[in-house]
């Protein structure tokens, strides 16, 4: 399953920039606002080392990577709740979405015109957060007329259901976040139902120009830290011109590295968000594939196995697992099994970040 980011902004910020430069899709990028209107869906493979050192190991099988989808939006504007600009209308296209990319603009440019006229990170994610928050007001507004006219009948589910919307309603109306509130685990199916937009976590992506950090990329991890959010420093423009650029990953790697950059900006944004969702990368060796998987951290084997099917959770049996590094050493999993160095796990066993595992259903 893949991971899925949605890109939200102000025009001219660099949402589309950012997205060709993960996921090499070309979308269109101009210096007008409101260049992006019809909103696009891309994917990204994840690029993953250890996949690529555990794939060293059996040449002869397709390696399958990880994905991340992610969806560029129209620009936000101060307004767009009320009918400004375009940004408002798309921001459902994004209800689905785990975690949200903000892009904010940390570059000068006198030829990219900025929609408020200077620029002012602190200003720009207000009024971006100001938009999030006024689309979930409307869509909580909606959501509780009409439970509301259920709760008049006794249904006493739709009583309960009120009450939770008018706490979500509440925040909201203060400029509160949903994210910031706290949540009993009754609360959590209706929740997901609704998926508030501000109760998705969120990675700030300061778009810096080529020469790297600046001082309004660091206003934007002081806003990080203060809100608890994520954040990812991209030379945007920089990296999406060498993904065009560049005929191949080898070629990409040794052009960032001249610019001093040691990873692509997919693989620093991948770790941030993994790390932001709180997902581990787990492996397979199955037939013919050598493949990544994602969880939530902290699954047990057989959930962890009902990822690749539900017959490792329902039949479930055993778990044999490995460690990479053990397997790397020993060189091959019949040498490792010689070696007495796979775990039998049983249903209990939690799912560790690099595991490489075979599930064994009746
Ligand atoms: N100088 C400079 N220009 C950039 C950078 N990132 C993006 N741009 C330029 O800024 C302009 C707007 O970029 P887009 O990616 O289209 O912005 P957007 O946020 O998608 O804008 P809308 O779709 O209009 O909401 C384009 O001309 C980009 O080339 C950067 O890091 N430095
Ligand atoms: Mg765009």
């Amino acid at each position: 399953m893949s991971r899925t980011f949605g890109l939200v902004g102000l025009p001219n910020a660099g949402k589309s920039t950012i997205f060709n430069a993960l996921t090499l899709a070309g979308a269109r990028v101009e210096a007008y606002p409101f260049c992006t209107i019809e909103p696009h869906h891309g994917v990204a493979s994840v690029p993953d080392a250890r996949l690529d050192q555990l794939h060293a190991l059996f040449p002869e099988k397709r390696k399958v990577p990880t994905t991340i989808e992610v969806v560029d939006i129209a620009g936000l504007v101060e307004g767009a709740s009320q009918g400004e600009g375009l940004g408002n209308q798309f921001l459902a296209e994004i209800r689905g979405v785990e975690a949200i990319l903000h892009v904010v603009r940390c570059f000068e440019d006198p030829d990219v015109a900025h929609p408020m006229g200077s620029l002012d990170v602190r200003r720009d994610i207000r009024v971006v957060e100001g938009e999030l928050l006024a689309k979930d007001r409307e869509t909580l507004e909606r959501r509780r007329e009409r439970s509301a006219k259920a709760a008049r009948t006794g249904d006493k589910a739709a009583q309960e259901e009120v009450a939770l919307l008018d706490r979500l309603l509440e925040a909201v109306k203060r400029g509160k976040p949903i994210r910031a509130l706290s949540f009993s685990s009754h609360d959590l199916p209706l929740l997901r139902e609704i998926s508030p937009l501000t109760a998705k976590p969120v990675l700030y992506v300061a778009n810096v120009g080529d020469a790297g950090e600046n001082e309004l990329s660091q206003a934007v991890e002081e806003e990080a830290r203060e809100s608890g959010a994520g954040w990812i420093v991209i030379r945007g423009k920089l990296e999406a011109e060498l993904g065009e650029a560049c005929a191949n990953e080898g070629e990409r790697t040794a052009f960032l590295h001249e610019y001093g950059l040691a990873e692509s900006a997919l693989v620093r944004l991948v770790r941030e968000a993994y790390r932001l969702l709180a997902v581990i990368t787990f492996y397979t060796v199955e037939g013919p594939e050598v493949r990544a998987w994602t969880v939530p951290a902290g699954m047990r084997a057989p959930d962890a196995g009902a990822a690749i099917h539900t017959d490792f959770r329902d039949r479930f049996v055993l778990a044999e697992v490995m460690h990479l590094a053990d397997l790397l050493a020993a060189g091959s999993e019949h040498a490792l099994r010689e070696g007495g160095k796979i775990r039998r796990a049983g249903r209990e066993y939690t799912v560790q970040d690099g595991d490489v595992i075979h599930f064994i259903s009746a």
